[in-house]
């Protein structure tokens, strides 16, 4: 019963297409610039015991966010950023010369998930040996094994490859993902090793 909540829960968050969190240390005389995706979510945290606040520079970003003023250190501020184009930010107490920074926000690579909505596994469930078909590839591919608790078993890199294939012999017997990566863009599938 553990081990099946387990994996619900390993497969939720494996599943989800990569929204990515960055973290930004939030205190007096930093400059952060970032380049993110749409979808992306950043998180400021206050790492000294000043009042600041996080808040985009009218005319100069293309969403609106404002944290208000916080001091302490360890609380957050979050915004998920879901417009392309470039979100200039800055504390409002003490500047945009002491505390500031740029999010700059681009397209997902979703044109790369087709290539990864068909790639099968074969057998499955397997004892030993695996062929991941990937139709039609023309990028480079990272393929992972994941085991239940989310730990790399196995790791291939591959260029322009449409087949593949993987020694599980290895490993021990259970459920498995199989997650290809291409830069930001992933997909994974189950796999059971018998
Ligand atoms: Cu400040």
């Amino acid at each position: 019963m553990k081990t099946k909540l387990l994996l619900i829960a390993f497969l939720a968050i494996y599943s989800l297409n990569a929204q990515t969190t960055h973290n930004i240390d939030w205190e007096r005389n930093v400059t952060v610039d970032l380049t993110i995706e749409v979808g992306d979510i950043v998180v400021w945290t206050w790492t000294d015991p000043f009042p600041h606040t996080v808040e985009n520079m009218p005319g100069n970003s293309v969403e609106n966010f404002d944290s208000g003023t916080l001091t302490g250190i360890g609380l957050t501020f979050s915004h998920t950023f879901t417009i392309e184009g470039d979100n200039d930010y800055f504390c409002g107490i003490h500047g945009a010369g002491s505390m500031s920074g740029t999010i700059t926000v681009d397209a997902t690579a979703s044109i790369n998930e087709e290539v990864f909505k068909t790639f099968t596994i074969l057998p499955n469930p397997a004892k030993s040996i695996i062929t991941v078909k990937i139709p039609n590839n023309t990028n480079t591919l990272e393929i992972e094994v994941l085991n239940i608790t989310g730990k790399r078993v196995l790791y291939k890199s591959l260029n322009s490859t449409v087949n593949t294939t993987l020694n599980l012999t290895a490993l021990q017997s259970g459920m498995y993902l199989v997650r290809v990566t291409s830069g930001r863009t992933s997909q994974t599938k189950r796999l059971v090793k018998l």
